[in-house]
Formats: C-alpha cells, sequence, structure tokens
C-alpha cells in the first residue's frame, strides 16, 4: 500500500553537514519526497513527539540535543514506506545497527542517530500532521514510477 511516513533529519545530522546524503538515500531507494522543511524545535512539540519518553532520565538531554540546531522534517511516500524506512534507520542504538543502515553507518550513539523515522500506520498520520500542514505535502508524481514498481504493486 502507498504510504507517507515522517522522517526528521535530527541536529546531529545537520552539524555534521549530512543533510544532502542522508536524504539521497530515501531518493536512491525509490521514495518520493512529498515534502521537506527546515524547522526549529521547541519544548512544547518535543514533548508530544517524545511522550513516550519523558519520564526516563535521558529525556532532558535528549530535548536538548533535538533543540541544538533546526531539523529538516520529510515526508517520504513509496510502497510500505512506513516500515521500509524504519528498516533503512535500523535500530535505535547507532554501535547496534547493521551497516548498510543509515543509523548502522553513520552513528555511534544510542541518541545521536541521524533520523526520526515513525514507526507504524498511526504515529505516521500524527506524526505527519504535527510536522506538515495539508498544504505543504505535495502530490506531484515521480516519472520513473513504472521503473520504480511493477503494475500490480501501485
Ligand atoms: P527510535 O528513534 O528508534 O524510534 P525511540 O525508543 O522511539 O527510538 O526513542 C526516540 C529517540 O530517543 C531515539 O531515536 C534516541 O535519539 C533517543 N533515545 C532512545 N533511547 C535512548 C537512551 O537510552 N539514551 C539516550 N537517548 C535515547
Ligand atoms: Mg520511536
Amino acid at each position: 500500500m502507498l504510504q507517507k511516513t515522517l522522517v526528521l533529519l535530527k541536529p546531529c545530522t545537520v552539524q555534521r553537514s549530512l543533510i544532502g546524503e542522508i536524504i539521497s538515500i530515501f531518493e536512491r531507494k525509490g521514495l518520493r519526497i512529498a515534502g521537506l522543511k527546515m524547522m526549529q524545535l521547541d519544548d512544547a512539540i518535543l514533548a508530544e513527539h517524545y511522550a513516550h519518553l519523558v519520564d526516563r532520565p535521558f529525556f532532558p538531554g535528549l530535548k536538548q540535543s533535538m533543540m541544538a540546531t533546526p531539523v529538516v522534517a520529510l515526508a517520504v511516500e513509496g510502497v510500505d514506506a512506513i516500515e521500509v524506512v524504519r528498516q533503512m534507520a535500523g535500530p535505535t542504538n547507532g554501535r547496534k545497527a547493521l551497516p548498510g543502515t543509515i543509523r548502522g553507518d553513520y552513528s555511534m550513539s544510542g541518541q545521536q542517530n541521524i533520523v526520526h523515522a515513525s514507526d507504524g500506520p498511526e504515529t505516521a498520520a500524527v506524526e505527519l500532521k504535527r510536522f506538515f500542514k495539508d498544504e505543504e505535502i505535495f502530490e506531484y508524481s515521480l516519472p520513473t514510477l513504472r521503473s520504480l514498481y511493477a503494475t500490480d504493486e501501485v
């Protein structure tokens, strides 16, 4: 099923000048960039976005790291994109993530791990709304679509 998912390029990625390189990985895979913007996160949006972690001891440090610079938010589309992008990101800790995954290739940290990616369909819907207005998501189509997928896949 054609899905959209939210990716954030975290401040560690911005600071390491890896914005273009990481976006390229998603483009090279065949995913469509449906939305793209830079934004400065604040306490309120991070308390919402990481609500499942507010009671963890590392939460203040996580929040600080996510506000260190602006992030780059991406709405990424493809068949089964939510799972595909999670697999591309790899497990949370960059030291445990396998080479070939984004975190495995670019991160040595359990916190400074390059990207955020929505972890399921409900989360993706809520997170896309959190970071993008409706009119910031674009429905153009890739002319390469017929080379990216078989006709019965999309
Ligand atoms: P995920 O990003 O792989 O979905 P979550 O458990 O949702 O992982 O955690 C969100 C983010 O919080 C992680 O990407 C990471 O930056 C940070 N985080 C998670 N666990 C730890 C930890 O044990 N120490 C420090 N930061 C953590
Ligand atoms: Mg998560």
